[in-house]
C-alpha cells in the first residue's frame, strides 16, 4: 500500500508534527502559500489533520476530492463543517474524554480564581502593595450554588469537583441526562437567577452562539460570576462587557474568547475578571494523551476503516 498522503492545517507540538511526517507524506499548509499547495497536492490528499482551532472548512473538503477522512485534535468540532464531510460519507474523529479532567480543573481553578481574586491578589504583591494598603475582600466559594451550561462529560466533571466545596448543583441542557444526580432547569433564565456561579461547559456551534446574553448576565446579577471553558461564541461579549462595566455582573472567569487570540481591551481592564489564552486541556500529560488518540483514530481508519472516536 502507497504512503497516505496528509494534509496538516496548522502545527501542533514539535512531537506531533514531527512523528506524523516520520509515517506518512505529509503536507503542512501553514509552511506554504495554501492556494499553491492546494493547486499542486489538493488531489492527491486522503487524510486531513486539523484541530479543533484550525477546523476544516467545506471549502477546504471541496478542494480535496480524494479526501477519505478528518482527524482532529481537540474534543470541540465547530470549527469543521461536519454536514460538509457527512455529505460526502468522510467521516471525522476528534479527541473526547481524554481532556475531561483537566478541563475541569481549570474551570474550578476559574472559580475559585475569580471568586477569591488570586490573580489580582498575585499582582497586588508583586507590584508592592501590600504594604501600602489592605486587599479588598472578595467572595466565598464553598457552600455556594452552582449552575452548569451543557452537562456532559466535562461539565460533569466540573460537578463532581464541587462536591469537595459543598455547592448545590443545578444544570441546563437540551434534555435532562439520565441517571444524573443534579437538579435539572429546563430554562437557562432561571437557573442563572439561582446560580452564584454559571460554568459553561456546552458546546459551540450555530445552536449555542450567543446563548448567554444581556438576559441571562442580569439574571446571574451584580454579585453572579460567569466561567467559560467552553466556546467564545456561546457568550455575547458585548453584553458581557456591559453588564461587567454597568456592575450588573459581578465577574467572570474566561478561558475563551469570540475572536481568539484577541481580548477585548475593556476586559483586560477589568479586575473583576480573570483572563486565560484557552488552556483547558493545555497540559502536558493531556495535550500527550489528545496526540495519541488522533493518530489511534488515523491508524484505525487507514488499517480498518474505522475511527475509536468518530463524531
Ligand atoms: C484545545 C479545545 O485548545 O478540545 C477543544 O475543543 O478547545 C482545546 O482542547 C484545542 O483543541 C487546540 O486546538
Amino acid at each position: 500500500m502507497s504512503i497516505p498522503c496528509i494534509l496538516q492545517v496548522g502545527p501542533l507540538t514539535e512531537r506531533f508534527n514531527r512523528g506524523l511526517a516520520e509515517d506518512y507524506e505529509v503536507h503542512a499548509l501553514w509552511e506554504h502559500d495554501a492556494e499553491a499547495l492546494l493547486a499542486e497536492q489538493g488531489e492527491r490528499i486522503d487524510i486531513v489533520v486539523t484541530s479543533s482551532r484550525f477546523g476544516c472548512s467545506a471549502g477546504l473538503i471541496q478542494r480535496l476530492p480524494r479526501l477519505r477522512a478528518i482527524c482532529s485534535f481537540g474534543v470541540g468540532y465547530d470549527a469543521i463543517d461536519v454536514e460538509a464531510a457527512r455529505a460526502r460519507g468522510i467521516p471525522v474523529s476528534n479527541t473526547p474524554d481524554v481532556l475531561n479532567d483537566c478541563v475541569a480543573d481549570l474551570a474550578f481553578g476559574l472559580v475559585l480564581d475569580t471568586a477569591r481574586q488570586m490573580s489580582r491578589a498575585d499582582r497586588f504583591v508583586r507590584e508592592g502593595a501590600w504594604p501600602e494598603q489592605a486587599f479588598p475582600l472578595a467572595r466565598k466559594v464553598s457552600g455556594k450554588r452552582l449552575g452548569i451550561v451543557g452537562l456532559g462529560r466535562i461539565g460533569q466533571a466540573v460537578a463532581r469537583r464541587s462536591s469537595g466545596f459543598d455547592m448545590a448543583v443545578r444544570y441546563h441542557n437540551r434534555r435532562p441526562v439520565a441517571g444524573c444526580p443534579y437538579g435539572y432547569e429546563p430554562s437557562l433564565l432561571a437557573l442563572a437567577h439561582w446560580a452564584d456561579f454559571l460554568v459553561l461547559t456546552c458546546v459551540g456551534g450555530a445552536d449555542t452562539r450567543h446563548l448567554i446574553g444581556r438576559d441571562v448576565l442580569e439574571a446571574l446579577g451584580p454579585e453572579g460570576i460567569l466561567v467559560n471553558v467552553a466556546r467564545g461564541s456561546v457568550v455575547d461579549e458585548a453584553a458581557l462587557v456591559e453588564a461587567l462595566r454597568d456592575g450588573r455582573l459581578g465577574g467572570a472567569g474566561l478561558d475563551v474568547f469570540a475572536h481568539e487570540p484577541h481580548v477585548p481591551a475593556a476586559l483586560r481592564e477589568m479586575p473583576q475578571v480573570v483572563l486565560l489564552p484557552h488552556i483547558g486541556s493545555a497540559t502536558q500529560e493531556t495535550r500527550l494523551a489528545m496526540e495519541r488518540l488522533l493518530l489511534d483514530n488515523l491508524s484505525a481508519f487507514l488499517e480498518r476503516g474505522e475511527m475509536l472516536t468518530p463524531v
